[in-house]
């Protein structure tokens, strides 16, 4: 791939307390192009010869080569240029073609796979659908859709930031463990999803190629068992320790509270947003995910007014975060673990990407963090570190098989290869 340019960044270190010394050892970064001129770029995935699916939101799909050389794959619905499309496929708001993963037998079964929002018969969802791919990495055939009953939201609400398309989750990615596919889904701001036994919005999902819930899914009694995880308001994104292959998800918070949780199976992630639960009134469209829907600024003394990413009070045995960004909402996006000797202190660690937009008086959010997660994953004690990379919304962070990091901005319409020395 050519290098297009290149800069330096150094290193800012933000929370330093729990590590001291032992920055030293922080890699320095790099940052070069990967692929510019993109169009809202939202995920990748890789071959292990460094060939790169990646979406862009409002287009499509499509695949770098080793050679630099891009081939448009699969695009939505109205959309020209690509080999082939789905009419069905659309974008709006936050919606549109997201995650993208590779099945892990796909040198024998060339099999791809895609989330995306979808309308059909005027009926609004969010899909997975699964694609074979051609030797030549340039046609995709077979469309299957093994998910298509995932919540969409179709029209604006009266509470702030109402819009339609909001909520959807959309990471998928298979476990190197297990086998099975891992499926984040939103709330759609819908009050009764998360907690909702049959609605699969607010949850993870574990599948197999074809949707079948996975072997060992345990939800509680009378739940879809498709269902890994409950209680998620919009995890966007999930990705497992090197090691011990413990499931971490990043998930945006409302005004406050962006969570790192590791999530065990059948666990709940403690959010609630019903009206009329312990303590609660009405809120506009049943929905109190911005309880107590207002905007005015947020100061630390009130956050306790504000609906809890994690109700600990309602749910007690809730899945506990191991991070919220120090209680601030900066839109939490994509997370992935750092592997390999070349990361030196930041081996095994996560790193997070935010893609806020700086609301009430908080900090912006367009930046990377590197958490040090505990071993039972419970807290993260190591340093936050922040990468002053170019600046803009991140949403998508991915290892890929050449040991760099691969970062989607959106807005720049650019992902980045990040290498370390
Ligand atoms: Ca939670």
């Amino acid at each position: 791939m050519k290098k297009i340019r290149s800069f330096k960044l150094a290193v800012m270190v933000l929370a330093l307390s729990a590590c001291g010394g032992a920055m030293a050892a922080a890699p320095t970064i790099t940052t070069e192009v990967a692929i510019n001129k993109l169009e809202l770029p939202w995920d990748m995935a890789f071959l292990p010869n460094g060939t790169m699916f990646f979406t862009e939101k409002c287009k499509g799909l499509s695949v770098q080569l080793p050679s630099g050389a891009v081939n448009k794959l699969h695009g939505i619905g109205g959309v020209n240029g690509y080999a082939s499309s789905s009419a069905d496929l659309f974008c709006d708001g936050q919606a549109g073609m997201m995650g993208v993963a590779i099945d892990p037998d796909f040198q024998k079964n060339r099999l791809i796979y895609v989330y995306s929002s979808s309308k059909l018969n005027d009926k609004q969802v969010n899909r997975v659908m699964r694609f074979k791919i051609d030797e030549t990495l340039s046609n995709v055939s077979d469309r299957t859709d093994i998910v298509s009953d995932i919540g969409y939201k179709s029209k604006a609400t009266k509470h702030p930031f109402g819009g339609p398309g909001a909520h959807n989750g959309g990471r998928i990615r298979f476990s190197p463990a297990d086998g099975y596919l891992y499926v984040t889904t939103g709330d759609n701001h819908n009050g009764i999803a998360p907690q909702s036994p049959t609605y699969i919005g607010g949850k993870v999902l574990r599948i197999d190629r074809d949707g079948k819930p996975a072997a060992g899914n345990k939800p509680p009694a009378g739940f879809d068992p498709r269902i890994f995880a409950y209680g998620f308001r919009n995890p966007q994104g999930i990705a497992f320790r090197p090691g011990d292959s413990m499931v971490f998800t990043a998930e945006n918070g409302p005004w406050h509270s962006d969570e790192v949780s590791a999530v065990t199976n059948g666990g709940n992630g403690g959010w609630d947003p019903r009206p009329n639960m312990a303590g609660r009134g009405d809120c506009p469209d049943n929905y109190c995910g911005y309880s107590p829907n207002q905007m005015g600024a947020m100061e630390p003394k009130e956050r306790s007014a504000f609906m809890p990413m994690t109700d600990l009070k309602t749910y007690p045995n809730a899945l506990k975060p191991a991070w919220n960004n120090n209680g601030l909402s900066q839109g939490m996006f994509c997370n992935d673990f750092l592997s390999g000797k070349q990361w030196k202190d930041w081996d095994g660690q996560m790193v997070v990407g935010y893609a806020g937009i700086g609301i009430h008086g908080t900090t912006v959010g367009n930046r990377l963090d590197v958490l040090k997660l505990s071993k039972d994953g419970l807290t993260a004690t190591g340093a936050q570190v922040s990468w002053p990379t170019a600046t803009g919304r991140f949403r998508s962070a991915v290892q890929g098989p050449d040991g760099n990091l691969y970062v989607a901005l959106e807005d720049q319409g650019v992902i980045y290869r990040v290498k370390p020395e």
